[in-house]
């Protein structure tokens, strides 16, 4: 029957594919793409749940250095290196310490409060490591290309945000609304103002459904 095949597809939704350029038309690297539902599902439609991730400090940098995770993920933070880190965040989202340690001697800890946590280092000025915590499990980080997709995304109404360290959050583009269903959207999100450069340990950024 027709009618049911059109609510099947309805209930898988699409892939949502975001372009990320700068002020000058050239792709971003590394900037996360997020999609929030404008009805957020009632208990269990999508989980807040007890995720595990890991930010992890090798070669005297956070790895990665943006961590991407939906409200409600534990997270480790091990350190690989031979030196020891004292890791610490004052942001409101998560103010935390991780005295002076080597190995992985802390449990992970909830990150329940949506928003940006920025993490350093009291022994290591230049250890600088970004989690980014979001009510929503639809999210991806751009590619070299500048390029995002957010997989099978249930059909419904959304606003499509997004968020680099590169501009001030006052600057960063208004949330695109769109309306996903069937078939595939494409969007673009272009700064309009200068980004600042990048930081040297960017490269290792990854979400945790890269894990
Ligand atoms: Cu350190």
């Amino acid at each position: 029957m027709i009618g049911t095949f059109g609510a099947a597809q309805l209930a898988w939704g699409t892939d949502l594919e975001v372009a990320v350029l700068d002020n000058n038309g050239a792709p971003v690297s590394h900037v996360v793409v997020y999609a929030l539902p404008d009805r957020p599902a009632l208990g269990g439609g999508h989980k807040r749940s007890k995720t595990t991730a890991t930010m992890g400090q090798r070669d005297t940098a956070f790895d990665p250095h943006i961590l991407v995770v939906e409200t409600g993920t534990l997270i480790g933070f091990p350190n690989s290196d031979r030196v020891s880190h004292h890791v610490y965040s004052f942001s409101p989202a998560k103010n935390f310490q991780l005295p002076l340690y080597k190995g992985n001697i802390y449990e992970p800890l909830a990150f329940d409060e949506p928003g940006i946590v920025t993490l350093g280092c009291n022994i290591h000025d230049d250890m600088l490591g970004y989690i980014v915590v979001l009510d929503t499990p639809y999210f991806a980080l751009t590619d070299e290309h500048g390029m995002a997709t957010i997989d099978a995304i249930p059909a419904g109404s959304y606003t499509v945000q997004s968020w680099t360290a590169r501009l001030p959050a006052a600057r960063l583009p208004p949330a695109q609304p769109v309306k996903i269903d069937t078939r595939p959207v494409r969007l673009t999100i272009q700064f309009a103002s200068k980004l600042f450069p990048a930081h040297a340990h960017e490269g290792s950024s990854l979400t945790w459904r890269d894990y």
